[in-house]
């Protein structure tokens, strides 16, 4: 038998300071009002489990709302009930889809020596909202926020919260490092897994509303979901993610109506594969009527699309919006299209140009149904990348950003790499599409460009392991996804300290070690593996461990050119493949020359030699040689500062990531020694230190 389901964030350790003894004592009752839609019996159940672990006792349902401390409802409902006028009319008022307001006040109280008691209130916009708000509630009352700082309004920032899930029917996950698919076995849709109201609870929590449940790569079983022989199952998966306000999407196999639908063509123009569609489409709203949608991956990496009947990504992802069109559903198609054939003689074909040059020639060309899903950087989730230049290259075009919460080419949940600091950098770029303050999260968003649709997609870093991502500490990514997709301004180092207090309570030794060891450790990982923005060297295929010349010469595109004289890839305008000029100025300019470029992406953009000296006055020799000897042992003071908690933190938990980073803390040396022999190999250049360049 398994063990059970670590509770994550989710556990409501009551908080050991702040003022909440008053508040705690009034928080035995909850009082819903209004009828009781499913979606507020889930925030009514939570909120009576969750208030019971924080305050220890049993918490009731009130029938009269003056005997209760936490008091719930939708707007609607809230704007006829008695109480109505106690509330901010003019907050009320602006509460919309999925939004929130908390407000605090005393309220009649017979047991009270006062005769008043504190009170909350929380009003959804919508039902949704309502649950959200009771999960901000219990966050906001376990991490001991005083009662004046528990009133809040607020909506989330983008339309979609998504997660992306590689899974596959037979329960394998790609690129999934945290056990087997939750969803899938042999075949089969594990719908009574319990596991998944487990996840649903813990997505609703940070505030995920859409969920697509297998991998973007459709193979011969998944091809089948959209048939009747999955549909019942898949639609009780739904049931489950519906109860916590969450839709579910598919991945779709473009060629469905050849695999399964035994036509000749899934040519997008030819009205048999249109009619296809629609019946198709019809079905599986049958079974899932608030079914989200397609999630498409077209044309990339030898997926089928358009382009094999001569036609466009617009006209492929037009024809699946039509389909889905008259029962509300959209197209998350991908932008991840570029030529997996290359050669490596050939300097001017460049990978981190595709993306761009496929897409903006086609927008405005899309259905309102149809989203453009855009990975975070234009190569492929790389520890070091510049941002896309689809954003800001798309303004008439809804937009969604794909970051990846999976480890892919991050230490794969076995080095620690808290990419919330990445995903900051990303969302806070200024594309300077509309001069400055044109962030990729007002584009994502859709606010930037008015645009009816938009929001993030994570690929999800989940399995079946007790833990649910392998390592304990990654579950960090996963709860900072859904916090920075709800709000892109909230810093990485407060949604860190946050998750450390929810899952590990509130030891400050505990807080302030844990944060520290997060926040450091993306620039620890980006220290001893690839340097200065140059990507790739890992082991081909499962993308784990150091091998300078793993993709060198290979077909994928993902080259860094060393040779005895110099490292990086020349995408200038001026002599290179020309990429720099995608971007709008000033970053057009900032990046093509050497005197501006940042260090960090030196290599992505240029090609110097080993001598070049950058803006930190080393020579990028010397630079590769002191950040790997400095970064393996960072990895070496992550393991040490994780020591230093020893019986403050569970054994069990203690003991499993204590293993993780002796791990990492051994193969960052040998990232480090790999690294530093290419490069003292290929430069012939000794280390001004004189240290031993390891074999
Ligand atoms: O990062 C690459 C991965 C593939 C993945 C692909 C994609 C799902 O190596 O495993 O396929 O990207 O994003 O489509």
């Amino acid at each position: 038998r398994q063990a059970a389901a670590d509770p994550c964030w989710l556990r409501f350790i009551p908080p050991s300071r702040g003022d909440l003894t008053r508040l705690f004592a009034r928080l035995t009752a909850v009082h819903v009002a209004g009828p009781l839609h499913p979606l507020l019996a889930t925030a009514r159940a939570e909120l009576r489990q969750g208030l019971s672990s924080l305050t220890g006792r049993t918490v009731t349902e009130a029938a009269d709302w003056r005997a209760a401390g936490v008091i719930v409802a939708t707007r609607a409902a809230a704007l006829r009930a008695p109480w109505a006028t106690l509330l901010p009319a003019a907050r009320l008022a602006e509460l919309g889809r999925e939004g929130f307001l908390l407000h605090v006040m005393e309220t009649p109280d017979d047991r009270s020596p006062q005769g008043a008691a504190p009170a909350i209130f929380v009003v959804g916009g919508d039902e949704a909202g309502v649950l959200y708000g009771v999960f901000h509630l219990l966050r906001g009352l376990t991490l001991g926020t005083p009662l004046s700082g528990l009133a809040a309004c607020e909506h989330p920032v983008n339309p979609l919260r998504m997660l992306n899930h590689w899974d596959n029917a037979d329960g394998s996950v790609e690129r999934g490092y945290a056990g087997r698919s939750i969803f899938f076995r042999e075949g089969r849709v594990l719908a009574d897994n319990p596991r998944i109201r487990a996840y649903a609870r813990l997505l609703a929590s940070v505030g995920i509303n859409a969920v697509a449940l297998n991998n973007v790569n459709v193979h011969a079983t998944e091809t089948r979901f959209i048939t009747e022989e999955y549909l019942p199952d898949l639609a009780r998966i739904a049931d489950v993610f519906r109860a916590y306000g969450i839709r579910v999407f598919l991945s779709v196999n473009f060629a469905s109506p050849i695999e399964v639908g035994g036509l000749p063509t899934a040519d997008p123009l030819h009205p048999d594969v249109a009619r296809w569609w629609r019946e198709t489409a019809r079905t599986i709203y049958q079974y899932i009527p608030d079914f989200g949608g397609f999630l498409v991956k077209a044309d990339s990496e030898f997926r089928p699309g358009p382009f094999t009947y001569g036609r466009d990504h617009a006209q492929g992802a037009n024809m699946l919006a039509d389909a889905l069109a008259p029962f509300g559903g959209i197209v998350i198609w991908r932008c991840f299209v570029y030529n997996c054939l290359q050669d490596w003689r050939d300097r001017k074909t460049d990978r981190a140009r595709a993306a761009y040059d496929h897409f903006v020639p086609l927008d405005g060309m899309f259905r309102d149904n149809v989203i453009l899903q855009i990975k975070n950087g234009p190569m492929d989730f790389q520890v070091r990348e510049p941002v896309s230049p689809l954003f800001g290259g798309l303004t008439r075009t809804n937009q969604m950003l794909e970051l990846q919460i999976t480890q892919e080419y991050t230490g794969q949940q076995r080095h620690l790499c808290y990419l919330v600091p990445q995903w900051q950098e990303v969302v806070a770029f200024d594309t300077y599409a509309r001069g400055p303050g044109s962030t990729v999260a007002r584009i994502a968003s859709g606010e930037l460009f008015r645009r009816p649709q938009g929001g993030v997609a994570g690929v999800s870093n989940v399995g079946d392991d007790v833990f649910w991502t392998g390592h304990v500490l990654a579950q960090a990514n996963l709860y900072g996804f859904g916090r920075l997709a709800w709000n892109p301004e909230l810093s990485a180092a407060a949604i860190a300290e946050e998750w450390v207090r929810l899952t590990f309570g509130d030891d400050p030794l505990v807080v302030t070690t844990i944060t520290e060891m997060l926040m450091a450790s993306w620039s620890i990982y980006e220290s001893y593996t690839a340097p200065l923005g140059v990507g790739w060297m890992v082991n081909p295929g499962h993308h784990y461990g150091p091998n300078p010349d793993g993709y060198e010469y290979s077909k994928w595109g993902t080259y860094h050119y060393a040779d005895h004289q110099g490292v990086g890839v020349d995408r200038t305008r001026r002599t290179g493949t020309g990429y720099t000029g995608q971007y709008h100025p000033p970053h057009c300019d900032v990046y093509e020359s050497l005197a501006t470029c940042p260090d960090e992406l030196l290599l992505f953009f240029h090609h110097v030699p080993y001598t070049h000296r950058l803006h930190s006055g080393k020579t990028v020799i010397q630079h590769i040689y002191d950040s790997h000897f400095e970064g393996a042992e960072r990895a070496e003071w992550l393991k040490q500062r994780w020591e230093s908690l020893a019986r403050r933190i569970d054994d069990v938990r203690y003991h499993v990531v204590l293993e993780r980073l002796t791990e990492q803390a051994e193969h960052a040396k040998e990232w480090r020694d790999v690294i530093n022999t290419y490069f003292y190999r290929k430069s012939g250049i000794p280390d001004e230190h004189g240290r031993l360049i390891h074999p």
